[in-house]
């Protein structure tokens, strides 16, 4: 298939990607809230969770963003994930960056790191079929950043990243995460647009400069909000609105597709205000979502590291992937939440 094909099929109408790619420290995270520990066993037992929602994942998902580990790894009776999410028509994608790491200095930002050898890793994924791939940077806001040097050298980094992805024939995710919920997290809605407005620019600056087809990718952008801090208390429709104008004047039209990630929004948020952009008429690209948290929030707690509560956990998350296929097309409602929930 070719990067825009595969693109194209990650972008089908009513669908989006499950990010399933916490490394081991964020999935420790996340499982110690639920008081367990990050053991290969529960890992993978969660991931099968996941995975196992044929409805869901047959219906709503296009794509999963996977860790080398999961893409590597069996379900309990031995099927290979890759073999389950082939039989569900997913397409399995591959987290390649090795996290985020700080900046030199004192601006508290932070550059993602794991250009070392990437080339030879996608030849092995490739291989592996996987269809895609994804690097995040993580942009800070706080009084002195984000710097210019921070900017650019992230934007510089996955411009990198992408390029080598379509060598392999594989399709980069472009992920500039311009974060809420850092610290301090008090800036306004508008900061936000700003700073989201000057990253873009600099990324398809970067890509342009290193010959990435922009036909053979996808952005997956932050929402432009408030941080968590502030007073600021703009509606769906500001926050939509907002949103939409950035990316309009930043990201070109021959790009096949925006997936958004959540981004510590609550899943009720994360649905909304998918809808409201696109109830938005004439975009020049489709959007849709590429939620973590807010896919996955409810059906882990009510997973609980037991195999017994697969089925309750599989229906919270297929009830969260069917309400976000409704918001990729601008038609959930919180009736409509409620009413199935
Ligand atoms: C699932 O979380 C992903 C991996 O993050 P770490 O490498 O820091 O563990 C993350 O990149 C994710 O794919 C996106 O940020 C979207 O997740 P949210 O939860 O923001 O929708």
């Amino acid at each position: 298939m070719s990067l825009n094909a595969i693109a194209q099929k990650l972008m089908e109408p009513g669908k989006g990607i499950l990010a399933a790619d916490e490394s081991e420290p964020t999935i420790e995270k996340r499982f110690a809230k639920i008081n367990l520990p990050s053991t290969l066993e529960l890992r993978r037992d969660y991931r099968e969770m996941l995975f196992r929602s044929s409805h869901a994942m047959t219906n709503y998902i296009s794509g999963v963003i996977l860790t080398e580990e999961t893409l590597k790894q069996e379900a309990a009776d031995g099927t290979p994930f890759r073999a389950i999410l082939a039989d569900e028509d997913v397409i399995p994608g591959i987290k390649v960056d090795r996290g985020a790491f700080p900046m030199p200095g004192e601006s508290g930002e932070k550059i993602t790191e794991g250009l070392d050898g990437l080339r030879q890793r996608l030849e092995e994924y490739a291989r592996l079929g996987a269809g895609f791939a994804k690097w995040r940077a993580v942009i800070t806001i706080n009084d002195i950043a984000p710097t210019r040097n921070n900017i650019r050298a992230n934007a510089h980094a996955l411009a990198r990243y992408a390029i080598l992805c379509q060598e392999a024939g594989i399709v980069p995710v472009v992920e500039p995460e311009v974060v809420g919920d850092g610290d301090p997290g008090n800036h306004s809605l508008e900061r936000c647009a700003q700073v989201t407005g000057d990253v873009l620019e600099n990324v398809f600056k970067e890509l342009r400069l290193a010959g990435v087809d922009l036909s053979g990718m996808l952005l997956k952008p932050n929402m432009v909000l408030p941080g968590v801090n502030s007073r600021d208390r703009p509606s769906v429709d500001d926050i939509a609105q907002r949103t939409y104008e950035v990316l309009r004047e930043q990201v070109p039209a021959a790009v096949p597709g925006i997936a958004f990630l959540s981004g510590g929004q609550t899943d009720e948020e994360a649905t909304a205000h998918l809808s409201a952009i696109n109830k938005i008429q004439n975009k020049p690209w489709p959007i849709t979502f590429s939620y973590g948290r807010a896919l996955q929030n409810v059906a882990l707690r009510l997973w609980a590291g037991r195999r017994e509560n697969f089925a309750q956990a599989q229906a919270a998350f297929t009830h969260r992937a069917k309400m976000n296929s409704l918001a990729a097309s601008g038609e959930w409602t919180p009736e409509v939440d409620r009413v199935a929930a």
